[in-house]
């Protein structure tokens, strides 16, 4: 398929690149290295190449969510997202952009989105789990009440909101010890992300705020999959749900939250996440530079679905969601 659409696809700036050292074998570093600091070169070699006509741009991971000084967190973003601004003015029909926010400190990500959605003219945000808080082991997740006039300002601005995967912290992890090969994308990354997206969905927020359009990639983080036991586990018992959100947590997974097929390029899961979230609410992405485009392209453009649903997903969903369409070729 030509002219897709992909929007887990990150860079790094100085500040940032060496987040990502750990999740790769030494010998291959310097290859990601040269990867993720690069925007026109390769990037978009591989993307005329594979047939993405458009690349939304976002900083890598854990970057400004780890970062427990919140003057700093915030200066690291505002940086990152002028750098990404600048790139995209060169090739604004080839690249978009995602704000990275300094969730921190609720106040500064809600001035920073509406920054970058007026001023720099991005799409949406895209931030790594939760957020250090200050003091060992403190973490901040997005449910948390300080947090809901943030999402008054993201639900005002139409931005769509990127919830992308980050390790749990060491002290949260003793789960893993013994067992390190589970951290990071094999296992960890797709935990921390759905427990994080399931707090939101029960937490009552989308009942205030039910325009709010959350993205998670990885086809859902095993969402999908886990859907119906979620809310109808024990359904003899019947008992009134433990949440506090007025509606079962598949009415907000299926109402507020879209997915992408970043990392996860497998036919079998695609169709189960055809099934509960439909195709509408699905969106192509590779994940680069983590993983080839050559992978997620040679996958996708042949998957057995229809060729009505390939255009969906490759490109017509994305370019409703992120009102793409006057900037495309
Ligand atoms: C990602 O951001 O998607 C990512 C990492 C590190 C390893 C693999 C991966 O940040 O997909
Ligand atoms: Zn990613």
């Amino acid at each position: 398929m030509r002219d897709k659409i992909a929007l887990e696809e990150h860079f790094a700036t100085e500040d940032t690149v060496m987040d990502s050292a750990v999740f790769m074998p030494d010998d291959h570093w310097p290859e990601l290295r040269s990867r993720i600091l690069d925007i026109h070169d390769i990037r978009l070699r591989q993307m005329d190449e594979h047939g993405i006509g458009m690349m939304l741009l976002s900083l890598n991971a854990p970057a400004v969510q780890a970062i427990p000084d919140v003057s700093r967190a915030i200066d690291v973003a505002r940086r990152a997202n002028d750098f990404l601004a600048e790139q995209i003015g060169k090739r604004p029909d080839r690249f978009q952009g995602f704000a990275a926010l300094p969730m921190q400190d609720p106040e500064a990500a809600a001035l920073e989105l509406e920054r970058c959605k007026k001023d720099l003219g991005f799409c949406g945000a895209l931030v790594n789990g939760f957020s250090n808080g200050s003091g060992e082991g403190a973490m901040r997740y997005y449910d948390q009440s300080e947090y809901w006039p943030f999402w008054e300002v993201a639900h005002e601005l139409n931005m769509p909101f990127y919830l992308h995967p980050r390790n749990p912290l060491p002290e949260h992890a003793k789960i893993y010890e013994g067992h390190e090969w589970l951290l990071g994308p094999a296992w960890a990354f797709g935990h921390e992300t759905a427990v994080h997206a399931l707090r939101l969905m029960g937490s009552g927020l989308f009942d205030k705020y039910p325009r709010l359009n959350i993205v998670l990639g990885h086809l859902g983080e095993g969402l999908p999959y886990s859907m119906w036991r979620i809310d109808n586990c024990n359904a003899w018992v019947k008992a009134p749900a433990k949440h506090k959100a007025k509606h079962k947590i598949a009415h907000y997974f299926q109402n507020n939250f879209h997915i992408t097929t970043s990392g996860n390029f497998r036919t079998q899961a695609l169709i189960n996440a055809m099934l509960e979230i439909g195709p509408d609410r699905i969106m192509f992405s590779t994940d680069w530079p983590f993983e080839n485009v050559d992978h997620a392209v040679g996958w996708f453009d042949a998957a057995a679905i229809s060729e009505a649903d390939r255009r969906k997903i490759g490109r017509l969903n994305a370019e409703a969601l992120f009102g793409l369409g006057g900037m495309l070729r």
